[in-house]
Parts: C-alpha cells; structure tokens; sequence
C-alpha cells in the first residue's frame, strides 16, 4: 500500500504540472508496481509463532528481490534513474544490487534512516528482512548456528554478489536507533561515513552533508545510489511508518538535506552522480490523512530539483 498512498500523493510527474523538470530535461514513466505474492491468515499466524523455520518470508522474498533486481536492472540499462518506491526496506536489497552489478561495484550507497539496517540472522530480534538491507549489500556473514536460516542468508548473499557494496562506500545519515551488535558492525566499518542525530543536533545538517560530499569525493565512487527511509523523518511529522523513532528530522531539516544534495550533485565538478532512489517504509495503515505520503513526495521533488529560486536564497 505505501506505493499507493505515493502514488495518491502525486509522486509521478507530468512535465504540464512541474516545470521545473521540463528544466531538468526529465520525465517520469510509471512501470507499476512489482508482484508481491499475499499473505494468507494462516501464514501470517504459523509465522508469528515462529512454526516456519528459516528466514521469515523467505521465498517470497527471494521472488520479489529478484523481480526488483530485473527491472532496475533494466531501467538502468535504459539509461532511466530508477525511483524504487515502498514498502518494506528490504526491496533495497534487490535495487541496489542491480546498481552493483550494473556499475561493476562502482557504487556508493547513501543510506538515510533511523536505522543502520545492519542485522543478519544471528543477530537480529525481530527476524525482519527490512533490518538486514545493508547488512545484505555489505555481504556480512550471517553469525547463526541454525544451518537452514545461515542457508537462507547465504542465498540471499549469492544473489546480491559477487560485487557487494564496499564499506568505504557505504554511508548512513539520521541514525537514532541502532541494536548492540549494529553498533559494533558500524564502528568495525572504519572507512564508511556516519552522521547519527546528535551529529546532526551538534554541527548541524550543512556540515552533516558538506562532510558527506567531502567523504563521497574520496570513496572515488562515481556513482550514488540514495535509499530513503521515511523513518529518518520525525513521527509528529511522518507517523505513517512501522518503525516510528522519535527524534528524527523536521521538515526544514529534511528539506535542506534534500536541496544540498542536489545542490552538491549539480556541482561543475561534482566526480559521483545520482543514479536511483528508493523511497521506503511509507504505510498508510499507520498514517493520517496521507500526511506522510505527502511530506515525502516534497521531499523527493526536492531532491529532483524543486527549489523556490532555482537554485537563489
Ligand atoms: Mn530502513
């Protein structure tokens, strides 16, 4: 449903209503939604007490990851910048490594969430997928004893290698809830870039994203790929998420951070460019009104150029 409620809230562009991309030189084609195969009562039941083994959701997974991964790959292939709009976090675990495979590993991934995203099976409560998407794209061992789950993740892992993100490409900004073992995952991830909230409270979002442009130039990465969780996003402002965190960016906030981006990728000399979004965890179940829907189609017009000024203060 959270592409749906995107969709409500006029993600798609005709270039009559913004001018601002016919100035862009870009338009939009909907490819539609990707087959999610529904789950049943029962199922959701036998899951919830833990009576399938193995990872939760597994095949269904798979069969969705590797949907995902042909059509980015695809639209990349066309020349497009895939928008990857949902949903569960976990579709980014087949987006970005259709980028992977696309750009040979010359990938760097910039990862805007309350969460690092960085659990495996042996480390993860909740045995959500949608924890584990950068854990996955790093290629992070499973650290299980239970042989069919260490079995599932190394499936998963097959399928996103062999090129697997690179720690010294991999970034995260608005990180306020992290599990123990995240943490240490994090911090053993010496050459990637971090701005956790109380960095952003302490210098500011400016410096959060002058630093980011400064690190992604030394990645040598000439290629972003830009996953946004709209849980990065404060719940009195986005309450229309699973896994609401408070303490996250206001709306100036998150809307500066969408205008430096594109203000630091439109640069003369700017070595990387963006080459696909997703835009994820919007439930409308959750929401009011579509307000979260709403607030996160700005903040990706943002991001694609929409600006008061064109650019002026
Ligand atoms: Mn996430």
């Amino acid at each position: 449903m959270g592409p749906a409620a995107l969709r409500a809230a006029d993600i798609i562009k005709t270039p009559e209503h913004y001018p601002w991309l016919v100035d862009l030189n870009e338009t939009f084609v909907d490819l539609g939604d990707v087959f999610v195969d529904s789950i049943t009562e029962d199922e959701r039941r036998a899951v919830a007490a833990g009576k399938v083994p193995g990872i939760k959701h597994f095949g269904r997974f798979l069969s969705t990851m590797t949907e995902i991964q042909q059509r980015v790959g695809e639209s990349l292939v066309s020349g497009a910048t895939p928008l990857v709009i949902g949903g569960d976090h976990s579709l980014s675990i087949g987006s970005v490594s259709a980028a992977l495979h696309h750009f040979k590993g010359d990938l760097a991934v910039l990862w805007i969430d309350a969460h690092a995203d960085l659990n495996s099976p042996g480390t993860t409560d909740s045995g959500n997928l949608h924890g584990m998407s950068m854990a996955a794209l790093l290629g992070m061992p499973s650290e299980i004893d239970d042989p069919l789950k260490d079995g599932h993740w190394n499936e998963i892992l097959r399928r996103v290698g062999p090129k697997f993100l690179e720690p010294h490409c991999a970034a995260w900004l608005g990180l306020r809830d992290l599990d123990p073992d995240e943490r240490r995952r994090l911090l053993d991830l010496p050459q990637s870039y971090r701005r956790t909230m109380h960095g952003i409270d302490r210098f500011g979002l400016t410096s959060a994203v002058e630093n980011l442009d400064t690190w992604l130039r030394t990645s040598g990465a000439k290629h972003l790929w830009i996953s946004f969780d709209v849980d990065t996003l404060d719940p009195v402002l986005a309450p229309g998420t699973g896994t609401a965190v408070r303490g996250g960016l206001t709306y100036r906030e998150a809307h500066l951070l969408a205008e430096l981006l594109r203000e630091f990728l439109d640069h003369e000399d700017c070595p990387y460019r963006l080459v696909g979004l997703d835009v994820v965890e919007t439930n409308p179940v959750v929401d009011s009104n579509n307000e979260t829907g709403k607030v996160v189609v700005e903040w990706v017009d943002s991001l694609l150029g929409k600006s008061i000024l064109g650019g002026g203060l």
